[in-house]
């Protein structure tokens, strides 16, 4: 007999060596052997990809190392359900984290193939719409480095958030094709597949042991086929799995039709399926309120749920383990269906009774909630979720009878509070609240701010919490400082490790050593020649791309960011306006040279912030040709921003924008890129604005407006923008000058409606607040005029946002929600 080893025995392959001659040759082997290229017509493409496919080797060794370390221990897995994984370029990201960009860049050039070339054309995988979805990519990062074994699932979109053009300064939205040339970071898992079902009916039948039995008859079902994409953490020590699932027919094509002569009917199962993975939803903070999304978040909850029940029990777990084994945290409401989902699967499926399934349930879920803005809290109307998912709607109800039930006996609750923490809303057409399920099934609800978790309590989840008063808790967002630090921002990195040491590499806390050096003259000067390197840098994306000039010695002003009314763009517009007509009236005053920039997408569908991309433009047209402010100050908007702009942006700011209304910016990410990259933040004290001030101290940062407390208040009592309107005379006239006409000669009436909305109710508190704000603009001018008092503010950014390292944040995750 042929004695078998086990498999776990077989020893795991090793790449060779990493030096740029050994590299060299790799990449010529897998141009040769993977793509079949000779070199002397290879595309700039075929080089890319042939580099991934070498770089992806040596993450293939170590994720396998990582991944059968934890089937052998049978330890905690953590699960980040998200429908957004905004993950960008990857190639950068391997390679820095391997420690392998200078033999590459050798081995490339010895080819002679430009590696900056050739990474320019990664595409850049847009999985999602902003905040929530970056994230979600930098906790997959940051979840490999501190060693935490972990998948990410997700969706995998043929096509990622829209493409951005502008026609005549409006937003046009076109198909982003991130896959058109394959996606050699993936794995299609074939083996790993899973039936989706949708519709039907529910049956009840009387099991031999007196129970009934729940079958549901699903109506029409789809394929889930898994696709793997490695994350790397630093270093390369650990890598991680992101799963995303594409959808597929069972049947492909429908040969009896195909036969009868329909040839189109023929496709539409194998279309209707693949329809449910081909869009990104354009939504940020605002329902898409469509049956597709609903599918979409059913789809990828219910594959996911059945591939981790699946390695759970393949491990030789019980059920009753799972919370002791699986912690799956759901990324805002989007996978909140996941609750019924795995009841489901615990009580119909695996015979589990109803409450030892709710208690193995909510151990292991725990869900974040990004957005306190009422209209993202989704809900489905109960008609569309019974016909489409008519089990689930039983579990709902059942869910929600017991709970109700318990606060009603056992908690005193009256009828206001009982209609505020129930699983179905009515106070018009009755829907399924998602933000209440996620709430009632998981033990732990966390807020991504010091302030955003407390006005969770206090406002959204006010009943719930008083049902629940120790579930909520605050995690406050962190960004992976590998890809916002030392891979954006190289020179920067090179800087801080000559003047402290590379100890900051593996711990951002360290950066603190930089204080040191924030009133050290010679360092100020290296920083400050790091900074005009990438203004320079953007400068000449901005004239490649838009023909348009900037001069590196002018303030670099940016505020990139979705375009929201509540993240005011408008009023950094107004503003704008206001000082350009300053300037004109005074140019004999000191002005300081401003560039401000802007990017940013709008939701389709939101009219008022595709409105404010306009007028950004046309404000723009006409201060950049009007030779009274020439060289004093201009306008860009820098077209279709995505992660890579923002790591050639970010880097090259003076001052960073961060001006949303009080209480409405649940955290805010990239305000902590730019300051870890040295820019000055102008700002509210909101979201994560507020604890970043207290790191790197009030004198380091130019804080403005109105507190979330005095928005809340002067809301309540009714505000009057016109008093503020009539005192202010700078605001007056830039308000009038929009509204006119000034900027919109072709369409005069064009901005009269959003200024109307400033005039009557100034919900966004725009007015209000528009003193505080260009008051604080020419203290920012102030700072920057005492030359060395701006370098000793912006070295003190980098040095204290080391707390911001998202390794802290998932470290916290960890130690009091995961456990893993
Ligand atoms: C965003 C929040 O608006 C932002 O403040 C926060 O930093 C980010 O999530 C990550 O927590 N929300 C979204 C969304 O992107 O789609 O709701």
């Amino acid at each position: 007999m042929i004695k078998t080893l086990h498999k776990a025995d077989l020893p795991l392959p090793k790449r060779g060596a990493s030096d740029p001659a050994s590299l060299a040759g790799e990449i010529m082997d897998k141009l040769t052997y993977s793509i079949g290229k000779d070199a002397k017509v290879a595309t700039p493409h075929d080089w890319l990809t042939a580099t991934i496919l070498v770089v992806r080797d040596r993450i293939i060794d170590t994720w396998m190392e990582s991944t059968r370390a934890t089937y052998m221990n049978n330890g905690k897995r953590v699960y980040y359900l998200s429908l957004e994984f905004l993950i960008g370029r990857l190639l950068r990201d391997a390679m820095s984290n391997l420690g392998l960009m200078d033999d590459i860049r050798e081995a490339l050039s010895s080819l002679s193939v430009e590696f900056d070339v050739i990474a320019g054309l990664e595409p850049d995988a847009a999985l999602g719409n902003g905040g929530l979805g970056r994230l979600a990519a930098c906790f997959m990062e940051s979840m490999a480095t501190v060693n935490i074994p972990a998948y990410g699932y997700g969706i995998r979109y043929v096509h990622g958030l829209f493409r951005q053009q502008m026609a005549e300064g409006w937003q046009v939205e076109l198909p982003e094709s991130w896959l058109a040339h394959g996606n050699p970071w993936e794995f299609e898992r074939r083996e790993s597949s899973y039936e989706v079902g949708f519709g039907g009916t529910v049956e009840t039948i009387d099991a031999p042991d007196g129970e009934l039995r729940y079958v549901w008859k699903q109506g029409e079902r789809v394929i889930a086929t898994a696709y793997d994409t490695p994350a790397v953490g630093w270093r390369g020590e650990r890598v991680n799995t992101l799963r995303l699932w594409s959808a597929q027919p069972i049947d492909p094509i429908l040969l009896d039709a195909f036969n009868a002569g329909d040839h189109i009917g023929a496709l539409r199962e194998s279309n209707k399926a693949e329809s449910l993975t081909r869009v990104l939803y354009p939504a940020d903070a605002t329902p898409a309120g469509q049956e597709l999304r609903l599918r979409q978040e059913f789809f990828f909850c219910s594959a996911s749920l059945q591939d981790i029940v699946r390695r759970h029990l393949q491990q030789g777990n019980t059920l009753a383990q799972l919370p002791e084994k699986v912690a799956i945290q759901l990324n805002d409401t989007h996978p909140a269906v996941s609750v019924a989902e795995l009841m489901r699967l615990l009580v119909d499926v695996h015979g589990v009774n109803f409450d030892d399934a709710w208690e193995i349930s909510s151990k292991t879920f725990s869900y974040t909630n990004h957005t306190l803005l009422p209209e993202a809290l989704e809900s489905w109307p109960v008609p569309l979720f019974e016909r489409l998912l008519p089990r689930h709607m039983q579990l709902v109800y059942a869910i929600n009878a017991k709970i109700l039930l318990d606060a009603r006996k056992n908690r005193g609750f009256n009828d206001q509070e009982i209609r505020h923490i129930s699983l179905i809303d009515e106070s018009g057409d009755r829907r399924v609240r998602m933000g209440n399920l996620a709430f009632i099934g998981s033990h732990s609800i966390n807020g991504v701010s010091a302030l955003h978790t407390e006005l969770m309590k206090e406002t959204v989840f006010a009943d719930l919490h008083k049902l629940y008063p120790t579930r909520i808790n605050n995690k406050t967002n962190g960004i992976t400082p590998r890809r916002w630090l030392m891979q954006c921002n190289p020179d920067l990195t090179n800087l801080i490790k000559e003047a402290i040491g590379a100890e900051f590499l593996d711990d951002a806390d360290k950066l603190k050593a930089l204080d040191a050096f924030a009133d050290d003259a010679s360092f100020q000067e290296k920083f400050a020649a790091v900074k005009r390197a990438n203004k320079v840098r953007l400068a000449s994306l901005v004239a490649g791309r838009m023909g348009i000039r900037l001069d590196p010695e002018a303030m670099f002003d940016i505020q990139i960011k979705r375009i929201h009314e509540y993240k005011r763009q408008l009023l950094n517009i107004i503003e704008t306006v206001a000082l350009f007509d300053q300037i004109r009236s005074h140019p004999e005053r000191d002005w300081v040279p401003r560039v401000k920039l802007f990017a940013g997408k709008a939701a389709p569908s939101y009219h008022n912030a595709k409105l404010i991309i306009k007028l950004a433009n046309d404000v723009a047209r006409v201060i950049n040709n009007d030779p009274s402010v020439r060289g004093l100050l201009k306008v860009v908007f820098v077209p279709n921003y995505n992660v890579s702009l923002a790591e050639v942006m970010v880097p090259a700011a003076d001052l960073s924008e961060q001006i949303s209304t009080a209480g409405m910016e649940a955290s805010g990410t990239g305000n902590m890129k730019f300051a870890l990259n040295g820019a000055l933040t102008i700002g509210t004290l909101d979201g994560a604005n507020v604890e970043m001030r207290d790191h790197v101290g009030e004198e380091n940062i130019v804080i403005f407006g109105m507190t979330a407390d005095e928005v809340g208040r002067v809301r309540a009592e009714g505000h009057n923008p016109r008093a503020a309107i009539d005192a202010s005379r700078e605001l007056q006239q830039a308000l009038s000058s929009i509204a006119s006409g000034v900027f919109s000669p072709d369409d005069r009436d064009r901005y009269a409606g959003l200024m109307q909305g400033i005039y009557q109710h100034d919900w966004f508190m725009v007015a209000a607040d528009f003193d505080a704000y260009a008051q604080a603009q020419r203290q920012v001018d102030e700072i920057w005029n005492g030359k060395s008092g701006w370098y000793s503010k912006t070295i003190c950014n980098t040095a204290r946002m080391g707390w911001f390292s998202s390794d802290r944040t998932i470290r916290q995750y960890n130690a009091d929600i995961w456990r893993a």
